[in-house]
């Protein structure tokens, strides 16, 4: 357990720090010791931007270890299971995804069959723009730069389903928001057989907000998924869920021009990766752009509609460092309005307040979390949006120092929710006060 917190930032990045001490396993970082036995590919590219702020060697470790789960076709699973723990320490494990079953995945190790947002190359690039041994970091983006390639390269062979340049989502865990309210008319729409798949419904290891009938729509996704195993084709043609997620494509937008840069750096041609960023950016502002309601939704290619539901995903694209004046303009309104952080008293929620969706208490349907505010930190703070990104900075904090690194909080008084001791609560705290007082790794 981390130590008590006092108001004092020491106090905060050596709690910050134990946590992810506590919760590294060898190569990687467990998202937290109960609940998430395993590696995740998205938490642990947060997590190693604060790695790089106390245990740089472990950063590189963190990053590099996702990528021993990656398929020959690049796509890197959302979760790469660790050996050692029992096989049924947490559903859905390797039994539900037989990855070793499908060739091109890895023979040694077991992992999922989806993605998460590629927040992989900004990270790099992060541990890079951090380090104070510039040839040992540059050797490390020559390492890591072929992966990161191959994964980007997945996305754009693989996801583009819409053909605009966008990498659409098969399931909402590859949203990382998973049972966000913007996900309910999608899995409402889907078949459902008189069959339960959680084998153990009642199990605590079960993620809250995730029970029942609900629970059983994810699972059916993923058998249908093994089932096609997991063939390109599938998702192009048949697979019932298929969606262009603002805020999974503002990360991959991000990626991309920081991939574009760490060609540059190790001496590989960076032009494929800024085309990219380029038809994602107009994409983003074609397709997801909802005037009306002046933010970003998700659109579902299933149905050809945008999705109603105005999420905290809807700031997303606050990560684009080319988003025109008017769409910023919006953006910052919404960001603080009664609908978000203006009725909060604390970072941004992960949804619309105001929405009938909403939930304080529920996952990602009301909660506010650590690292969707600290991603709209860096896109206000790359737009010189000072006020807003001290806001963020300040009421983020203000949420830990209350009530530790919970895996996530009630938007309204902030009180902790979830697992304790949360990886990526811990890391960006070390990330965001690194970002303050430029401390320099161990
Ligand atoms: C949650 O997702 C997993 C499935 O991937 C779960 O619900 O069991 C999400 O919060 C996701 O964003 C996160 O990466 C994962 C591990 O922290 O937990």
């Amino acid at each position: 357990m981390s130590p008590r917190l006092t108001g004092d930032e020491t106090a905060l990045w050596r709690a910050a720090a134990q946590v992810l001490d506590d919760n590294w396993t060898g190569c990687g970082t467990v998202p937290s010791p109960g609940l998430y036995p395993h590696q995740w590919s998205w938490d642990s590219a947060f997590i190693s931007m604060g790695l790089a702020r106390h245990r740089r060697d472990r950063a590189e470790r963190e990053l590099l270890s996702v990528f021993r789960g990656q398929w020959s076709d690049g796509l890197l699973p959302h979760i790469v299971f660790n050996s050692h723990v029992a096989r049924h320490a947490y559903f859905p494990g390797p039994d539900l995804w037989r990855s070793r079953t499908i060739p091109g995945a890895p023979r040694d190790l077991d992992t999922s069959g989806l993605t998460q947002p590629p927040l992989h190359a900004l990270a790099a690039l992060r541990l890079h723009e951090f380090s104070a041994d510039a040839e040992r970091s540059r050797d490390f983006l020559a390492r890591i730069y072929p992966p990161l390639a191959a994964q980007h390269g997945y996305l754009a062979r693989h996801r583009d389903l819409g053909g605009a340049g966008l990498a659409a989502i098969c399931h909402p865990w590859e949203s990382g928001l998973d049972n966000s309210p913007v996900w309910d008319r999608p899995l409402a729409a889907l078949d459902l057989p008189p069959l339960a798949y959680a084998p153990d419904r009642t199990r605590r290891n079960l993620p809250i907000g995730l029970v029942g009938e609900e629970h059983d729509r994810y699972v059916r996704l993923v058998v249908l998924l093994r089932e096609a195993r997991y063939h390109p084709g599938h998702l192009r043609d048949d697979h019932p869920f298929a969606a262009e997620d603002p805020l999974f494509n503002a990360v991959y937008l991000a990626s991309a021009h920081a991939l574009a840069e760490i060609a540059e750096i190790t001496g590989h041609d960076p032009l494929p990766h800024r085309e990219r960023a380029q038809r994602i950016h107009r994409a983003l502002l074609d397709r997801l752009w909802d005037r009306e309601s002046g933010c970003f939704r998700a659109l579902d290619l299933r149905t050809g509609r945008l999705i109603p539901v105005v999420t905290a995903g809807a700031f997303g694209p606050l990560l684009d460092p080319d988003l025109p004046g008017p769409a910023l303009r919006a953006l910052v309104e919404l960001l603080l309005s009664a609908r978000f952080a203006g009725a909060a008293g604390y970072p941004v929620p992960t949804c619309d307040i105001q929405s009938a969706c909403f939930d304080r208490g529920d996952y990602w349907r009301g909660p506010t979390w650590i690292n969707t505010n600290w991603l709209l930190w860096l896109g206000a703070t790359g737009h010189g949006l000072t006020v807003v990104a001290d806001l963020l900075y300040g009421s983020t904090l203000r949420l830990v120092r209350q009530s530790g690194f919970r895996e996530y909080f009630d938007p309204f008084d902030g009180t902790g929710r979830g697992s304790h001791d949360y990886s990526w609560s811990a890391s960006l705290v070390l990330d965001l006060l690194g970002a303050r007082h430029a401390h320099r790794a161990a």
